[in-house]
């Protein structure tokens, strides 16, 4: 891995309707992120956050693209710093914000690469478009979206589509698909491990296949986007749509720490921390202490 982070905070909240989750930057620096990743050795150049517009000044509730234009501007403003970042010769670290904003950072990562693998850590799929979507909420199109599959103004981010390929996604965690999506993972044949696998398997069989997965495939770069609902909400409350049955802490750590260990990981996110609904910024605090171990902590 790279010795120098550019962190990068967006404080979206437009791809949802809870708010609080653009406070999220926010409560991962108070959390202690900053000093936590310089006293493993790095160089830590923390460039503020993208400017994002205001939910009470954008105003479209009733549509099956929540917020369209406001999300897409803030995610074009994203990828456009994230250029900058891995030109620069950084690992790009975002901290969100719902997770709408991995629209924009595919957009900026994925540039850079021939063959991007995604390791999406989520109790969901995030592959609805406007027309499977339940909600009408962008932070559960954001992946499909991200292989070409949406409204043009969000698979277009960045000038460009599609960013991922199917066969480079392995999603961890999934525990609540609808049903637009399961037919969308079946019909591209993406890798899943629900947390059935996770509990057959064990995580560091999980891991160690998800790895040899995405070599197999050949990618040239891997981006983590670990939605903190991908946990067992036990251990991370603070999210807007919390599902019960998930990933514990410990083996989150160990999934971070396989990844250490491998040295795959070349961009990094993490999503939808809501200090709002959370119990004395714990998930904020667990965001970080999994960043830790991402970047090398080790206990002993
Ligand atoms: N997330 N599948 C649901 C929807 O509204 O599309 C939930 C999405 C949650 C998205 O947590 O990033
Ligand atoms: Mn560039
Ligand atoms: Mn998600
Ligand atoms: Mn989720």
């Amino acid at each position: 891995m790279k010795k120098k982070i550019s962190i990068l905070g967006v404080p979206m909240d437009l791809g949802q309707m809870r708010r609080g989750v653009d406070m999220g930057p926010s409560a991962i620096r108070y959390a202690g992120v900053v000093e936590r990743l310089e006293s493993l050795g790095y160089d830590i150049d923390d460039q503020g956050n993208i400017e994002i517009d205001q939910a009470e000044r954008v105003h479209n509730p009733d549509t099956n693209l929540r917020n369209l234009k406001a999300v897409a501007d803030g995610n074009e403003r994203l990828a456009a710093k994230i250029h900058d970042i891995i030109d620069g010769d950084s690992f790009p670290l975002i901290f969100g914000g719902d997770h709408s904003i991995a629209l924009g950072t595919l957009a900026g990562v994925s540039k850079h690469y021939n063959n991007l693998g995604v390791i999406w850590y989520d109790a969901h799929g995030d592959l609805n478009t406007a027309d499977t979507s339940p909600s009408g909420n962008i932070h559960g199109m954001p992946l499909a979206a991200s292989l070409g599959i949406g409204h043009e103004a969000l698979t277009n981010i960045g000038g460009y589509t599609p960013k991922v390929k199917p066969e480079n996604i392995v999603i961890i965690g999934a525990r609540s698909l609808d049903e637009g999506e399961r037919v969308l993972i079946k019909e591209k044949g993406i890798k899943v491990y629900t947390m059935h696998e996770i509990d057959r398997l064990g995580m560091t069989k999980v891991m160690e296949e998800a790895m040899a997965y995405l070599k197999d495939r050949q990618v040239d770069g891997v981006h983590l986007s670990l939605d903190l609902d991908g946990l067992d909400p036990n251990d991370a409350p603070g999210v807007g749509t919390p599902v019960i049955g998930g990933i514990s802490y410990r083996e989150s750590h160990l999934a971070m720490e396989m990844l250490a260990e491998a040295g795959v990981i070349t961009s990094a996110e993490f999503v939808e921390v809501n200090p709002i609904l959370d119990e004395k910024n714990k998930t904020a605090s667990v965001a970080v202490a999994l960043m830790g171990s991402l970047f090398g902590e080790k206990l002993l």
